[in-house]
């Protein structure tokens, strides 16, 4: 079975998937833009379970339950601050992709859905970000079986549009 890739316009916090990956910062205690939104919706005691974890590296993910949200668990990673694109911040990115599907995946997740890490407050540019998205989710689920669809969750309109023109470019097809 070969996994699908999605992009919809809409809040993460409202979607009913097995995961849903936040973009945090390396504290993991929480903050503005998406972070923010999903502590808010989880409620406290996702707060409690970040603390135990004691912060994450940038490129790196951890994994929680999802408490009030309608998703089971939150994936956390901690995408890269654009410093102008020669501080490995492409890589970084891309390790933040890979990193959050093989923790969902050893989870046994059949959905999960990625909000557009860094491109927020951290300033990276939309379009290479969602292209680093695309391909390296493609190459991270070529060869497995038991996920069956990651949603690429945009809250803008701009963003959704970028998404499904690199989703139908042919050499994305896989
Ligand atoms: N659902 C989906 N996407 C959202 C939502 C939402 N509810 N809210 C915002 N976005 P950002 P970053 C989009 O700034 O750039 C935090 O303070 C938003 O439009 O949330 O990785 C953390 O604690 C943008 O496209 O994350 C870190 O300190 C995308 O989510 C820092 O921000 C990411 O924007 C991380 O910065």
């Amino acid at each position: 079975m070969t996994t699908k890739l999605q992009a919809i316009r809409g809040d993460i916090t409202s979607l009913s998937v097995d995961a849903i990956v936040n973009a945090a910062n390396s504290s993991l205690l929480g903050g503005g833009g998406v972070d923010g939104a999903i502590h808010r919706a989880a409620g406290p005691e996702l707060l409690q379970e970040c603390r135990a974890l004691r912060g994450c590296d940038t490129g790196d993910a951890k994994i929680t339950k999802g408490y009030r949200l309608p998703a089971k668990h939150v994936i956390h990673t901690v995408g890269p601050v654009w410093q102008g694109g020669d501080h490995n911040e492409a890589g970084l990115l891309a390790s933040c992709y890979r990193q959050s599907l093989k923790l969902a995946i050893n989870a046994g997740t059949r959905t999960i859905a990625f909000p557009c890490i860094s491109t927020g407050v951290y300033g990276f540019p939309a379009t290479p970000a969602a292209r680093i998205a695309v391909e390296t989710v493609q190459a991270s689920v070529a060869s497995d079986a038991e996920l069956e669809k990651v949603i690429f969750c945009c809250f803008s309109e701009e963003d959704l549009k970028l998404y499904q023109q690199i989703l139908d470019e042919p050499e994305s097809l896989g």
